[in-house]
């Protein structure tokens, strides 16, 4: 059976303890790989690494750095049927998904932030005729990396290429659950010519391997993706120690359908906003509001639509939804839909795991497209993250109650509103408490933009601008005239 090991100071390297974890495949339930479990021996090993690497690469002219991060992204490129079908297999998502979305994105990743420190500017302010201040953005050294297992490639991408973008050396860390992406970006990192050291992945669990990278003392910076349970342990770790972090967290996010709406835009875009990637997506839409008038036609073309999405096996190219990530994500999907039931929903469609997909996947962790009714916002299935295919639907009478039920959860990651009235929705837009808005549009990302959320879905924004600034420390220089 393969085993993943970690990637430390430019080699692949066994774990220290020897120990290895069970990689599952989610659409048939087996085991068919492991990874390293590493301990805080292994971590201690890979901040070394970092730290060594860090004088030469944070000096090294941002035009070679550029060059080789552009190599990385023609590599991963190269390679992208492979870490597609890689992807496929180890998160359970439908391989046309990994080949659209996944890989492109991590690609892009690379390919943005290695363009972008090339056009990075200082900024200098002249205060009146006495003084004259420079701003210097320096990398922060040594920063740590957490991510999750939904979008296992393209996550770690966001976060990778930012950090040593800017110049600083990182110990990454991701899910246990899902690393065989990352696994392939470590021998793509060795080919691409990155200098041992700048980039170091630790493999395991969150416990452990997690833990120690975020208590390390020489890591003083660290950006987390994952859930909120979560984020509030590693913000309790880092804030004693003065450590400056970015916590990506869960949603609830609203998907707001005014009667006006185009309706033969809003199903397919409301399907992929309810399901994309079994719901496992911190943007997907999982409280669907629909203007009363139209709330019937809505739930009635939406549920039909529903019905109609292919569950398969995700490596068949015919596959529209493949199975939860772990029997974890399928126990707590099973348990809401009770809890649905509990609190008087009335099920649709779906609400049940699906009879045997293919021999091969009798075993795996399915779910179907779940379309659920007659719940209140306040109840707990509208309040709580699933992260699951699982939606419910309301309607609403004005703008003004949408926007309280959109705002009634702890969460403001993203929202949709869809409306043909653009004054409405830039007025909405402005009193959704969340970090974005898409008007008539689901999931269009610009790598320029700021990204992360308000509320309880996160601390601190990534993309573009932010991320440089995040990776970065700005140190002002006074100079009087
Ligand atoms: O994620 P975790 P889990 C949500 C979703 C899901 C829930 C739990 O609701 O059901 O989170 O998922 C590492 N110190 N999202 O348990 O635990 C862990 O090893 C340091 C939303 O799988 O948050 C992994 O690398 N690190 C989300 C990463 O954190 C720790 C995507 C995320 O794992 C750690 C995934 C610790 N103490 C889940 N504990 C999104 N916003 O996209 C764990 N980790």
């Amino acid at each position: 059976m393969s085993k993943i090991t970690n990637y430390i100071a430019g080699e692949l390297r066994p774990p220290s303890a020897g120990e290895y974890l069970d990689i599952i495949e989610p659409a048939t339930g087996e085991v068919y790989a492991q990874v390293a479990d590493s301990t805080a021996d292994d971590v201690a090993a890979a901040v070394e690494a970092a730290r060594d690497a860090f004088p030469q690469w944070s000096h090294m002219p941002a035009a070679e750095r550029s060059a080789i991060l552009t190599r990385i992204a023609d590599l991963l490129e190269q390679n992208a049927e492979d870490l597609a079908r890689a992807e496929s297999i180890d998160t359970g998502k439908p391989l046309k998904l990994a080949r659209t979305v996944d890989i492109p994105r991590a690609v892009n990743s690379f390919r943005f932030f290695a363009a972008a420190i090339l056009h990075a500017h200082s900024e200098s302010h002249a205060t009146d005729y006495q003084a004259i201040n420079y701003t210097l953005r320096r990398p922060q050294g040594v920063v740590g990396l957490i991510s999750p297992w939904n979008l296992p490639l393209y996550l770690l991408s966001w976060k990778v290429a930012p950090a040593i973008a800017t110049g600083n050396t990182a110990v990454a860390k991701p899910s246990e659950i899902t690393p065989v992406t990352a696994h392939r970006l470590a021998q793509i990192c060795m080919e691409a010519g990155l200098p041992s050291g700048v980039l170091n992945i630790v493999h395991g669990t969150g416990a452990k391997a997690g833990a120690s990278l975020v208590e390390h003392p020489d890591v003083n910076t660290i950006s987390f993706t994952g859930g909120t349970a979560t984020g509030e342990v590693i913000a309790r770790a880092a804030a004693p120690k003065f450590k400056k972090i970015a916590l990506e967290l869960g949603g609830k996010n609203p998907n707001i359908i005014f009667a006006d709406a185009d309706f033969d835009e809003v199903i397919p875009a409301s399907l992929r906003s309810s399901f994309a990637n079994q719901g496992q997506v911190c943007l997907c839409g999982s409280r669907v509001f629909v203007e009363q008038q139209r709330y019937d036609e809505f739930v009635e073309r939406f549920v039909t639509a529903t019905r109609k999405l292919k569950i398969g096996d995700p490596l068949e190219e015919s596959t529209d939804h493949g199975a939860q990530v772990s029997q974890a994500q399928l126990d707590k999907v099973t348990y809401y839909v009770e809890l649905a039931k509990d609190e008087g929903g009335e099920i649709l469609c779906g609400g049940r795991q699906p009879d045997a997909v293919s021999e091969r996947c009798k075993n795996g962790y399915f779910f179907e497209p779940t379309v659920i009714t007659g719940l209140g916002v306040e109840c707990r299935v509208n309040q709580e993250e699933i992260f699951g295919p699982v939606v419910t639907i309301m309607p609403f009478e004005s703008e003004d109650q949408v926007a309280d039920y959109a705002n009634s959860t702890k969460y403001g990651l993203s929202a949709s509103i869809w409306t043909q009235n653009l004054t409405r929705a830039h007025r909405l837009a402005e009193r959704i408490d969340s970090g974005t808005v898409w008007v008539n549009c689901w999931m269009l990302r610009d790598l320029r933009v700021p990204f992360g959320g308000m509320k309880s879905s996160g601390v601190g924004r990534e993309g573009g601008a932010e991320a440089m600034r995040f990776f970065t420390e700005p140190k002002n220089v006074c100079i009087k005239i």
